[in-house]
């Protein structure tokens, strides 16, 4: 049986460039990424809107938790972008984003992100790195 985690990932994104973190530890280490709710604050910043742009559920094959995750843009955003335990955050240019060391569905719906489309998405994960199959559609609203 399935059991659903529910996570928020926010991308922080001005024209031409968008703010990613380097996770330092925990699930996901090694790549770059947006941040989670609690990772938005340990950066040093803080959001005034944020827009609700996608949902996607993940599934590992062997692991009983779908990860449902809620992904939100910010086009503002107050403080300055720091280091902590968990995130190294800095800016790329939105032509240069390290795609090679992300989540391999981040190449698929980042365009789609950027262009400030809404999404749903489906993806099923062997091991962290392959997708063996996926759905992602651009809706309306999520
Ligand atoms: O709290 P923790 O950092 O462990 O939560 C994981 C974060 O990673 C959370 O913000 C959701 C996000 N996340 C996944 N899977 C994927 C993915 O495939 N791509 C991206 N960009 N983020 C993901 O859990």
């Amino acid at each position: 049986m399935l059991t659903d985690k529910l996570l928020t990932l926010v991308l922080v994104v001005q024209p031409g460039r968008v703010l990613l973190g380097m996770k330092k530890r925990g699930f996901g280490a090694g790549k770059w990424n947006g941040f989670g709710g609690k990772l938005l604050e340990e950066s040093g910043l803080t959001v005034d809107t944020l827009h609700k742009i996608g949902n996607i559920k993940f599934e590992f094959i062997g692991e009983t938790e779908l990860l449902d995750v809620h992904i939100f843009r910010a086009d503002t955003y107050k403080g300055v972008p720091t280091e902590s335990d968990e995130m190294r955050p800095q800016w790329f240019d939105t032509d240069k984003i390290p795609f090679i060391q992300m989540w391999a569905d981040d190449v698929l719906w980042f365009p789609l992100m950027l262009q400030k489309k809404t999404f749903l998405g489906y993806f099923k994960f062997h091991g962290h790195d392959v997708i063996v199959e996926h759905k992602l559609e651009e809706v309306v609203d999520v």
